[in-house]
């Protein structure tokens, strides 16, 4: 007798299941199981509560985005779950579905950022989890291929709003942006190459406390084509294809010991200026806001590239290669908060490795936190096709 009733239930659900956008998911006889759904809650019957349901990111939607080119989206969550590149600690594999997990409490009840004084999720923005790029276990080369074809599958789609208007990307279009969570910190080469697709040589912002503009020589040796390309020589490999801007990159929260002093040498032959983790005890977090501005500007178009070890190991100890003297989360959050003006058209989180976690899930819910803060900064922005540069076009 009541199952007619759980049948409308769930097609009442799917067939609303189209947005991020407040709405009302469910009905029927049951609804009234169902109290304590909050906006943008979209997963489905079992989700009445933020430890329940299928884990997305932030609770968005999830779509398979790359199963289907129907699917729109302005802001896709994707995972690359890629970890072959590693020097020291694996497992970078399991970091989109780690982050998934530490995201669960984001939805819940509040959804609106305080400080930059918008809701991601009732907003005019489609924000979808878009699930994660299949990628070989067995062969990097391949691997990496697969993710740059991933990428650009997702980013070259027309995006669910202003479609028909002018973008920064080439050929005057507009395009959705994607946030990549990682994988070591190797899935950069592929995506800058899909960026480079569809915008030309970009300016990069990179947070990180190591360079990773190595030569291959220096890092990691070269005993075959495949090893010399890893999470420590991607910047390299990037600059040396053209992929980056030379006029405008910058590291920040950069502590690693070096080879020697030559690798500065070649990190400016990559085209990056440097902020060091600890300028933060003399110049604060606005200082180096100012820094970071100074370089990029707010109308260039910008990838940001954030590997979870810029975080000191106390708030993130869960990562490949831990380094000490990093900045707190309250700190990281707070510079991310005063770039909220950059033009940021694409993001990536890497080398959280969550077998390394606490049992509290410190490293997997700071990465969440931060990817947070990039949404927030995307919608607050806009469509990327209210910010064109006029030189560009
Ligand atoms: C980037 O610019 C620097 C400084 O002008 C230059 O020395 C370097 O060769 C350039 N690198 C590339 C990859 O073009
Ligand atoms: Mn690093």
């Amino acid at each position: 007798m009541h199952i007619p009733s759980l049948l409308s239930l769930g097609l009442a659900t799917a067939a609303a299941a189209h947005s991020n956008h407040a709405q009302k998911v469910l009905e029927g006889p049951l609804e009234s199981l169902w109290y304590n759904r909050v906006p943008g809650d979209d997963r489905g019957a079992g989700a009445e509560s933020v430890f329940s349901g299928i884990t997305t990111f932030g609770s968005l939607p999830y779509r398979p985005c790359l199963a289907s080119d129907k699917i729109k989206y302005d802001i896709a969550f994707m995972g690359a779950p890629f970890d072959t590149g590693t020097s020291y600690r694996p497992g970078a594999r399991f970091g989109p579905n780690g982050i998934r997990q530490g995201s669960r409490r984001l939805p819940l009840i509040g959804t609106y950022n305080v400080p930059l004084k918008t809701n991601p999720y009732n907003n005019w923005a489609t924000v979808l989890d878009c699930g994660d790029i299949p990628v070989t276990p067995y062969d990097s080369a391949h691997a990496l291929q697969q993710i740059e074809e991933g990428h650009y599958q997702l980013l070259s789609r027309e995006p669910a709003t202003h479609a028909d208007k002018e973008g920064p990307a080439l050929g005057g279009r507009t395009l959705p942006r994607i946030i990549t969570m990682g994988g070591d910190h190797t899935i950069t080469l592929p995506l800058l190459r899909s960026i480079k697709r569809a915008y030309g040589p970009i300016s990069v912002i990179h947070f990180d406390s190591h360079l990773d503009t190595w030569r291959p020589k220096v890092f990691g040796g070269s005993p075959s084509e495949t090893a010399k390309i890893n999470h420590g020589t991607y910047f390299w490999y990037a600059a040396e294809e053209g992929l980056l801007r030379n006029d405008s990159n910058i590291h920040a929260g950069i502590r690693t010991r070096l080879s020697g002093p030559s690798d500065l040498d070649d990190d400016g032959y990559c085209g990056f200026e440097i902020v060091e983790a600890r300028d933060i005890d003399k110049i604060g977090t606005d200082g180096i806001v100012k820094r970071i501005l100074d370089r990029v500007g707010t109308t260039n178009p910008v990838y940001l590239s954030i590997d979870i070890d810029t975080l000191d190991p106390a708030f993130a100890p869960a990562t490949g290669t831990p380094e000490t003297g990093g900045w707190s989360t309250r700190e990281f959050r707070a510079i991310l908060q005063g770039l909220q003006d950059l033009n940021l058209v694409a993001a990536d989180i890497v080398e959280v490795a969550p077998a390394y976690d606490t049992n509290a899930e410190q490293t997997t819910m700071a990465a969440a936190d931060v990817l947070f803060e990039i949404m927030t900064m995307m919608v607050k922005k806009g469509p990327l096709s209210q910010f064109i540069p006029a030189a560009e076009l």
